[in-house]
């Protein structure tokens, strides 16, 4: 008589996932200056100045541009902080964030 074999009836989750990631999205809108969004990308992201002019031409251009990813709290905080630096000078300038696929 052959043994039977069971199969295990737990999984295991591999112990090397990842967090889901986060975007941080720059939106556009008619009235914060375009040098305004650029020195808030540099100082709240650390994008260099080539990169800061690169992210805030294409949310011009196209309405929103994805700034770069992390974790899900700190690409809440980093968008609120953002955000809220728009809003100490009384602009509109918006940042959210939206899990990777
Ligand atoms: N559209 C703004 C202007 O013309 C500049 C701007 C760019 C504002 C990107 C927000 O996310 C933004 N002054």
């Amino acid at each position: 008589m052959p043994e039977t074999v069971t199969k295990p009836r737990t999984r295991t989750k591999p112990q090397t996932e990842r967090p889901k990631l986060y975007k941080v999205i720059l939106v556009n809108d008619d009235f914060t200056p375009r040098e305004f969004v650029v020195t808030v990308l540099k100082a709240e992201f650390r994008l260099s100045e080539d990169q800061a002019q690169r992210v805030m031409i294409t949310a011009h251009r196209r309405g929103v541009c994805v700034v770069a990813v992390f974790t899900k709290d700190i690409a809440e905080t980093k968008a609120t902080r953002a955000t809220d630096a728009g809003k100490a000078k009384g602009y509109p300038l918006l940042f959210t964030t939206e899990p990777e696929e």
